[in-house]
């Protein structure tokens, strides 16, 4: 098979890799010519274990060619971004028809389409095949469509894009039997077909359960320290139990899935309230470590604070609706700019963001707080710490140190 992989990003270029590695032979097109190049150069623009060496062989070898334009194949994988918009809560579209339109000039009978970017319920049939039938060709009858959402957990691609299951939805079932085809040449784990928007809706309530079960533990750490008690312990207790699994709190959901895919669930949707309230009270947990160390500074005006981790989450570099980058805005919001915050990261790479090495960030801070659960962050070492700041209090945000270690530095920890 030939595949055209359109968006070589977080899912396009682990996937046409892994393709390329099974013996097919790849196209790999991004609208982005500095993204082009840098790989045809063998720079790989995605942090993620093991994918740089991967990338690399497979251009190398040839099985993975960096076009630069979408070209014909036997099989189009859509791996575009659809950006949110935040004021009208609402996805943007713009790439997925831009490609649809691109592939409509290019598509050839026998043909299949493929669309694995996330999307809301009914964009397959409704937004996409209109686009590609612009082509004069009928999806189902001319060429084969449907919809296959990844299910990866960013950090841990490759592994998952290999052992996870998938749900494949097509518009009818020759559609299904060639997207298996495609999948079952380097997916270990089951592949389940259905039609394509319950595929869209099954992605969506996927990210939307551990979203709503966040919040719930969120929710759970404020009732607990009202108690005066450590909600980890209570949970991880409460999750020897075998009919329950409540998942860590945390400073905030960040990224570019679960904190917008509720929102492509709901947007077309009458019934919305447990979901948005989820999302409320996720979004409200940057307030909730403001006003704590608010409380515990005694005032932030005037403060100098340390922000260790801006990526969204643990061991990536990706900073997208970052907790750490929200705690920053506001903290300079509440206090009219009357702050010092100092970001590190040892992941992140930025340039408009005034990262510091994490001797700058610590040094001479009042307080520090640990947003994002880097492992380097487990490794620092206490009594350096409290050289390096001029207060004691760190607030452990994701529960990632050894408190009596810390606390018998002469540091104060705090936890959600
Ligand atoms: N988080 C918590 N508490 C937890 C777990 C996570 O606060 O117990 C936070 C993280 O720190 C992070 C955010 O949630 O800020 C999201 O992280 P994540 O690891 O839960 O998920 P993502 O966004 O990296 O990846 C999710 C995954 N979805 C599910 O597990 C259902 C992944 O499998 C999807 O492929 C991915 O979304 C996607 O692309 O949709």
């Amino acid at each position: 098979m030939t595949v055209c992989v359109h968006g070589l990003g977080y899912i396009g270029l682990p996937t046409a890799a892994v393709l390329a590695n099974a013996g097919e032979r790849v196209l790999g097109y991004d609208a982005s010519q500095s993204v082009r190049e840098s790989l045809k150069n063998g720079t790989v623009h995605v942090d993620e274990p093991g994918l740089t060496g991967l990338v690399k062989r497979e251009v190398e070898t040839g099985n993975l060619e960096v076009v630069t334009e979408p070209e014909s194949a036997d099989v189009h994988v859509v791996c575009v971004p659809t950006p949110f918009d935040e004021d009208r809560k609402e996805p943007d579209l713009s790439y997925v028809e831009q490609c649809g339109e691109t592939i409509a000039e290019i598509l050839r009978p026998g043909d299949t389409v493929v669309l694995e970017s996330t999307v809301p319920p009914g964009t397959t049939t409704d937004v996409f095949r209109p686009l590609l039938e612009s082509s004069g060709l009928v999806a189902g009858e001319d060429f084969g469509l449907a919809h296959c959402p990844e299910t990866v957990l960013p950090g841990n691609i490759l592994t998952e894009l290999k052992r996870n299951d998938r749900v494949i939805g097509g518009v009818d079932a020759a559609s299904c039997d060639v997207a298996i085809a495609l999948y079952e040449t380097f997916v270990d784990g089951d592949l389940r077909t259905t039609d394509a928007t319950t595929a869209e809706f099954v992605k969506l309530i996927q990210n939307t359960f551990r979203d709503t079960n966040i919040a719930f533990a969120n929710e759970v750490a404020k009732i607990a320290a009202e108690h005066g008690i450590d909600s980890r312990t209570a949970i991880e207790l409460a999750n020897e139990h075998p009919r329950v699994g409540i998942l860590n709190p945390g400073p905030g959901v960040g990224g570019h899935c679960l904190p917008v895919d509720p929102w492509f669930l709901v947007q077309s949707s009458t019934t919305s309230e447990l979901i948005e309230t989820a999302r409320q009270v996720n979004h409200s947990m940057i307030d909730y470590v403001i006003d704590e160390l608010d409380q515990r500074v005694d005032g932030l005006a005037g403060r100098q604070i340390a922000v260790l981790g801006v990526a969204y989450k643990g061991d990536v570099d990706d900073a997208r609706r970052s907790p750490g980058l929200d705690l920053s805005q506001k903290l300079q919001q509440r206090t009219d700019g009357r702050i010092d915050v100092r970001l590190h990261d040892p992941h992140v790479v930025d340039q408009v963001l005034d990262l510091q090495p994490l001797e700058r960030a610590l040094d001479g801070a009042d307080a520090t707080v640990i947003v994002t659960d880097h492992s380097d962050f487990a490794e620092l070492r206490p009594t350096e710490v409290a050289e390096q700041m001029a207060g004691t209090l760190v607030f452990d945000t994701r529960a990632m140190l050894d408190a009596p270690k810390w606390e018998s530095a002469g540091l104060e920890i705090v936890r959600i």
